[in-house]
């Protein structure tokens, strides 16, 4: 059966690890989210969270994320230094028995959006992301060079519009959303330092950005491959470049061009259905039949999305991704996987963001995490999972 999991924030999240074990889910997603990006995991502070998870009933599935430092993004600074951390952290998570690490490697933002409380058909509140938003942002008030030249047209025209619309409780608003770092991201950043951080990449071209993630992978893989670590890197969100930084992980030839860089089961990816979704040159359910070899963990959920690079976060069984399609994949990679006698034949899972619904709604969320539309969104999980196992015991 697949790992149905749950991401925990830590000790400071609202949603307690007794109140997961209510959800059905037995693994947790957690991350050592105290320590700052490049130092490195001590086994005592990686076996004191362990603790803690196992006293509640459940366990550490998966840690998400072990932060890859900017530095090493842009082999600057302190890169080697950073790497040789890495490489210590992951040997201490495989000897403290925790087999599955899920990293990206976006430049300076992680995952992005517009908006954090789109009202939804039925009073709910999804994520979304519109495009002339985030352009009005990048052109008005983060005033990048040349940011213009970056959008269509239409998109540019739009942008002024919205932009000349928008109170100063908008625009502080709309910063914050996008530079102040969606949980998980680790990184926040003042206008300013923002500024900054960007022009720090000016010369780092999708090429070179590559090369720093082999030249990653190639230290990182053989350490993985000893202390017996899947990795598994994290798609863009969304699947394209922002704000002019180049992003290597948004199609399928960048997936595929990763695993195939170094061919181990543990250099493998994190399969997120909403992150390649967003984009509508992705097939995402293509995508999964020609990765689920090397898928290594996958987040579900669904987006709703158009050509104009728009995009807002659906419920599982809505919205353009065949969810359906997608799980009977990872099915079907785990039949084999257990028949070839290996030992990652349970393949975690997990619900990622949900909508805020019914008691969610009021309290304080990290946005996406909720507990409510995170629930509903396993539970459809659950349900598919029973029901394309007993399909495939019936056609047998
Ligand atoms: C967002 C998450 C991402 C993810 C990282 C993995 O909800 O899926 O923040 O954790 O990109 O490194």
């Amino acid at each position: 059966m697949i790992e149905q999991t749950w991401r925990w924030y830590g000790p400071k999240d609202r949603i307690t690890l007794n109140e997961i074990k209510q959800t059905g889910a037995t693994g947790i997603v957690t991350a050592l989210h105290h320590i700052p990006n490049g130092e490195l995991w001590t086994v005592k502070e990686i076996q004191k969270r362990k603790s803690e998870i196992e006293a509640a009933g459940l366990h550490w599935s998966v840690v998400e994320s072990v932060p890859v430092h900017e530095d090493i993004k842009k082999q600057t600074g302190n890169w080697k230094t950073y790497i040789e951390n890495y490489k210590s952290t992951i040997k201490n998570l495989g000897e403290t028995g925790i087999h599955t690490v899920c990293y990206n490697f976006m430049p300076v933002l992680d995952w992005s959006r517009t908006n954090l409380k789109l009202q939804f058909k039925d009073g709910s509140l999804a994520l979304g992301y519109e495009q002339k938003a985030f352009a009005a942002f990048d052109i008005y008030v983060l005033k990048r060079p040349n940011a213009e030249k970056d959008y269509s047209t239409k998109t540019v025209l739009e942008a002024k519009t919205y932009f000349e619309k928008m109170s100063s409780n908008d625009i502080e608003q709309l910063t914050n959303t996008v530079i102040k770092g969606l949980p998980g991201a680790e990184e926040s950043y003042t206008l300013e330092q923002f500024q900054e951080v960007i022009e720090d990449y000016k010369e780092i071209s999708p090429e070179k950005l590559r090369k720093h993630l082999f030249d990653f992978l190639s230290a990182i893989i053989p350490v993985a491959e000893e202390y017996g670590v899947r990795m598994a890197i994290h798609p863009d969100d969304p699947p394209w470049s922002l704000l002019g930084l180049p992003r290597v992980v948004s199609t399928i030839e960048d997936a595929k061009s990763i695993v195939q860089h170094i061919d181990s089961i543990v250099n493998g990816i994190t399969f997120c259905t909403g992150s390649w979704g967003a984009g509508y040159f992705n097939d995402v359910s293509k995508m999964a039949k020609e990765l689920a070899y090397r898928i290594n963990f996958a987040h579900l959920r669904n987006v709703k999305r158009d050509r104009d690079f728009n995009f807002n976060e659906d419920y599982l069984l809505e919205g353009d991704v065949d969810i359906y399609e997608v799980l009977q994949v990872i099915i079907e990679e785990e039949e084999n996987r257990k028949e070839n006698g290996r030992s990652d034949c349970s393949i975690p899972i997990r619900p990622d963001h949900g909508n805020q619904m019914l008691g969610d709604i009021g309290q304080e969320n990290n946005p996406g995490y909720s507990l409510y539309g995170r629930m509903k969104g396993l539970a459809e999980i659950r349900g598919l999972e029973l029901g394309i196992r007993k399909s495939i015991m019936e056609n047998d």
